[in-house]
């Protein structure tokens, strides 16, 4: 990947854990190195074909210098968030930020981080089975594009699901999406239990009935197994309502259980 970098900026700034530092404040250095698939503006010598590292300084200057973080972990992070949000071109970033006068007793160069966020692909698998289906899951849809951290790559048609788990329910409407985000899986995952709740996703019996439920299934080089999320999604694999609208989009190409009825319903729209 090509690269734009800012390397070593002098600034002063307040973050850090100790009472004297958010006071006195103190000079950090900071580098972001930038990383874009293709720079237009390397063919077409136009500023507006790339990433003006001039605005980028002012970026990084006003986030130091006005910030009293604890972490010099969260300012990276902060400064590395700010640029990936504002310019579509760049795919990942680097931020570190190192503190020369870091209040430890000894002799070192420089106490340093380096935090990196990039884009990732995700699949969002959607369902429900209580209310007006398609219409909720066109609610959930649009609350997903309206956030500005996520775009919305491709979406499934929907399809109508035999419940599986807990039999004695209606038929679900199911799909799923893929997206481009830079947020963290936890953080993804946050936001789409947000959107649950806000449309009214009661949480009662185990694979019960549903207004909405919202399932971080995949993220590209994303593998993760905590109590609170686990990626890929453990059950996706046996669930033909998931695997029927990730082969749609090309998600997906092993074999699908046939033990449920899976109906093509038709499109969103
Ligand atoms: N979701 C479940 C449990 N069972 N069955 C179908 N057909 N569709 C679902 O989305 C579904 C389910 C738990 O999330
Ligand atoms: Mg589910
Ligand atoms: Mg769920």
């Amino acid at each position: 990947m090509d690269r734009i970098s800012l390397k070593e900026m002098k600034l002063f700034g307040y973050t850090g854990c100790l009472p004297e530092e958010k006071k006195n404040g103190q000079y950090f250095y900071v580098s972001i190195d930038m990383f874009v698939k293709f720079i237009p503006g390397a063919v077409s010598d136009e500023l507006s074909g790339t990433v003006n590292y001039a605005e980028v300084y002012e970026i990084a200057k006003k986030i130091v210098e006005n910030s009293g973080f604890d972490l010099i972990e969260h300012l990276a992070h902060e400064i590395g968030r700010e640029v990936i949000s504002s310019y579509d071109l760049v795919d990942a970033v680097k931020v570190t930020v190192r503190k020369p006068d870091a209040p430890v007793d000894g002799v070192f160069e420089s106490m340093e981080t380096e935090i990196n966020i990039k884009r990732r692909e995700a699949v969002i698998g959607f369902g429900g089975n209580i209310g007006d289906r398609k219409e909720t899951i066109r609610q959930a849809i649009k609350a997903i594009e309206d956030n500005p951290a996520i775009e919305v790559v491709r979406i499934s048609s929907l399809y109508e699901t035999e419940p599986v788990g807990y039999d004695d329910q209606p038929d679900f409407l199911n799909g799923c999406m893929a997206v481009k985000t830079y947020l963290s899986p936890y953080e993804l995952l946050h936001e789409l239990q947000r959107i649950e709740l806000d449309l009214h996703r009661e949480r009662t019996i185990k694979n019960g009935p549903r207004t909405i439920d919202l399932d971080l299934l995949l993220m590209t080089g994303v593998r993760l197994d905590t109590e609170e999320l686990t990626i890929p999604h453990p059950r996706m694999y046996e669930r033909a309502f998931v695997l029927v609208p990730l082969r749609e989009i090309g998600m997906y190409n092993g074999p699908v259980p046939a033990d449920k009825d899976v109906r093509l319903f038709g499109s969103l729209n």
